[in-house]
């Protein structure tokens, strides 16, 4: 079971798969107990008095204590698993950027999830803070946080895409890595109320069919919600992964319209106004709508496109040794859940299914994983989502076929990789 006799870019069958990584595993302890070394995984000569057989440092002697007793933070190790403005950031900063190749799972960390705000973070005292519904209702509310938290609760995990994430894909190959080219985009287990509930709590007169939301920052966010969306997922959350939401993501109340664009999921959620049509806001006007190749522009594109990223090997990466690794990604859809995610090593030649982590939920990331061996030879690693609702991701040119490439948002085509034989991975358009 020799990895370098391994055929270029095979897809080994299971089984295969299965008896050559046990059968590393067996080598590295035979290794272990003084057997053959030079493997990859196999265990080397000490360099440093921490290495086995000697006993580390940390362990002659108690650590500190409590490192951050009140509120723990990452190893000082981790130090460079940090978000990241665009590499030239605009005058006033604008987003910053998940490192999506150093996360595993499916949750961001909150002190990662990418952040997009228009106008800043606004500084909200809570106790300041209250929600109106009004508009096409009965009973008019003002809400506080307490009243809000009052609510029956539900904790559920999403996914927020900023509809411009991934833009620059529509004209030339990004050169930076998938945190640059496709950062917009994190996962979370949300906590809060259902929208239908504080609806029905107002009363919904019968003519209503849109509600429009604002936020309570300097740009006074608005967006329409059409009613539908509202009574179906649509939730205002106050918890993120468990604690109250980061000042960043709506501290102390967001909007969250699970797999919509990114945009409508208004922060700093102030008022609900309910009404008859669309509000026909700046957000779904100027801006947020998709000019189309033929001078058209499309309104309300609201689902985000199935898609998916293979995260490692991924670009400014580089491979080191040959044999077994794992490729491994996120895929996401806004129409419901992923059913499949195929991955090809040879640019789209031939295809496999990867395996789903479960649970796979609705409008959530899903982890996928792929057994790959390089033997050294040029790859081009693909990824490619499917919903439960049949979409399929589509290749770049397909996209480009039906949308043009005026449109800056909604860009969901499939990512190409390319590993050279040194093994660098770069960003390819195929
Ligand atoms: N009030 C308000 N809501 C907002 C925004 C904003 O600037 N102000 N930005 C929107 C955009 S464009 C996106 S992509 C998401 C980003 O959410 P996040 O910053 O929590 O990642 O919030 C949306 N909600
Ligand atoms: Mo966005």
């Amino acid at each position: 079971m020799d990895d370098d006799r391994a055929e270029p870019g095979a897809l080994a069958p299971e089984s295969l798969r299965r008896r050559r990584f046990m059968a590393r595993g067996a080598v590295a302890s035979l290794a272990a107990a003084g057997g053959a070394a030079a493997l990859p995984g196999a265990v080397q000569a000490a360099t440093s008095d921490n290495l086995p057989p000697n006993v580390p440092r940390w362990m002659r002697e108690p650590g500190a204590g409590f490192l951050n007793p009140a509120y723990g933070v990452p190893s000082p190790f981790e130090q460079h698993v940090l978000r990241k403005l665009p590499d030239t950031p605009p005058p006033f900063p604008t987003a910053t950027r998940t490192p999506l190749q150093s996360l595993f799972g499916t949750i961001t960390p909150n002190g990662l999830f990418f952040e997009r705000h228009h106008a800043g973070v606004p500084p909200i005292d809570p106790a300041q803070h209250r929600l109106m519904v009004h508009g096409l209702v009965e009973r008019p509310l003002l809400l506080d946080m307490k009243a809000l938290l009052r609510f029956p609760a539900v904790s559920r995990s999403h996914f927020i895409e900023c509809s411009g994430n991934s833009m620059a894909e529509f004209k030339a190959p990004g050169k930076g890595s998938v945190q640059d080219i496709h950062g917009l985009i994190s996962g979370a287990e949300w906590t809060g109320v259902r929208l239908a509930d504080v609806l029905a709590e107002a009363g919904l007169l019968p003519s209503a069919r849109w509600v429009l939301a604002e936020g309570a920052d300097a740009a006074a966010m608005t967006r329409s919600v059409p009613l539908a969306k509202a009574l179906d997922d649509a939730l205002l959350v106050y918890g993120q992964n468990g604690e109250m939401l980061r000042p960043e993501q709506g501290y102390p109340l967001r909007l969250l319209l699970p797999g919509f664009e990114g945009n409508m999921s208004i922060k700093w959620l102030r008022r609900l106004k309910v009404g008859d049509a669309p509000f026909h806001t700046r957000e779904e006007t100027a801006k947020y709508t998709d000019l189309m190749p033929d001078g058209t522009a499309r309104l309300f594109t609201f689902p985000m496109g199935v898609k998916s990223v293979i995260t490692a090997p991924s670009a400014r990466q580089v491979l080191e040794g040959h044999g077994f690794r794992e490729i491994t990604g996120l895929a996401w859809s806004g129409h419901g859940r992923i059913t499949r995610v195929d991955v090809s090593v040879d640019g789209g030649r031939h295809w496999g299914a990867a395996a789903l982590d479960g649970p796979v939920q609705s409008r959530a990331l899903t982890r996928f994983r792929f057994p790959w061996v390089w033997t050294g030879q040029e790859a081009i690693l693909q990824s490619r989502g499917v919903d439960e609702g049949g979409n399929v991701q589509p290749t770049r040119s397909a996209l480009l076929a039906s949308d043009g490439q005026n449109s800056a948002y909604h860009y969901n085509a499939i990512q190409s990789w390319q590993v050279a034989s040194n093994g660098e991975v770069g960003n390819v358009h195929v």
